[in-house]
């Protein structure tokens, strides 16, 4: 059975040249850093469930949410394509871009310039990486690769230490995670207080734990143009509707 299953794993590994034989590889980039630099907003996100909740919102599907984030106003879209921890998958990315045609983020733990390329490929138009989970030499060597793939870049910081000095230009937004991934704890501070770290050229986007519109007229007030939430809109029966209270 082990033999079988790792035979499986070989033969859904698709080459980087058949990646790029995709048809959404050859779509035209949808910039996230021109729709932030227009006006601020909102980077809505699908998910499903996550190692701190279970069960967020299993019922609706990937195509009604990013249709009705859209619809609301929001300014990007996040899908996460992890499996083990959030139950998402590339087949996600693929319904959401066929759903809308908002910038949309491929949200995933990349370890390999492989997954920026597959990225592309199920249409995605910027990715993310993650400064606890990458060395620095990565974060712009990885930045330096999605550039040559026309991918727009967000880096995730949620440590002072996790910023490299020398930030590559292909990093158009820098978040900061107010949820430390380790104990899951938010704290809305952490970008108060990491916000002054921020080259004044990159967009800041706060992450994780907002619900409230108060929330988000605070961390405005602090140098915020993007807020990304997932489980506060899609704890809702309509997230879409929920983001359109939040925004108007
Ligand atoms: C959204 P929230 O609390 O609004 O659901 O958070 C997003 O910030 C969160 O999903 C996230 C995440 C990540 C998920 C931030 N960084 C890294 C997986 C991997």
């Amino acid at each position: 059975a082990d033999k079988e299953r790792e035979i499986a794993s070989k033969k859904s590994l698709i080459s980087l040249t058949s990646l790029r034989d995709r048809p959404l590889y050859q779509r035209p980039r949808v910039s996230v850093v021109e729709a932030f630099k227009a006006q601020a907003g909102i980077i809505a996100e699908h998910k499903r469930r996550s190692p701190s909740r279970p069960s967020i919102n299993q019922g609706l599907s990937v195509q009604e949410v990013a249709a009705g984030y859209e619809k609301a106003g929001a300014r990007a879209l996040s899908v996460l394509t992890d499996g083990k921890y959030f139950g998402g998958s590339l087949e996600d990315l693929l319904l959401a871009r066929a759903s809308c045609s908002l910038p949309l983020l491929r949200k995933d733990f990349v370890v390999d310039t492989y997954q920026i390329t597959e990225a592309k490929a199920y249409g995605a138009d910027f990715v993310l990486l993650i400064g606890s989970v990458l060395e620095h030499h990565e974060i712009n060597e990885f930045a330096a690769y999605a550039q040559e793939e026309d991918m727009e870049v967000l880096l995730e910081i949620h440590q002072e230490d996790e910023l490299p000095a020398d930030l590559h230009p292909g990093i158009g937004l820098v978040g900061v995670n107010n949820r430390d991934l380790r104990t899951f704890e938010v704290s809305l501070e952490t970008s108060k207080r990491l916000s002054k770290l921020i080259p004044n050229n990159r967009i800041c986007i706060s992450e994780s734990g907002l619900s409230s519109k108060e929330e988000i007229d605070d961390l405005a007030s602090h140098g915020f143009r993007g807020f990304l939430i997932g489980e506060g809109l899609m704890k809702n029966q309509a997230p879409g509707e929920r983001l359109r209270q939040l925004i108007q």
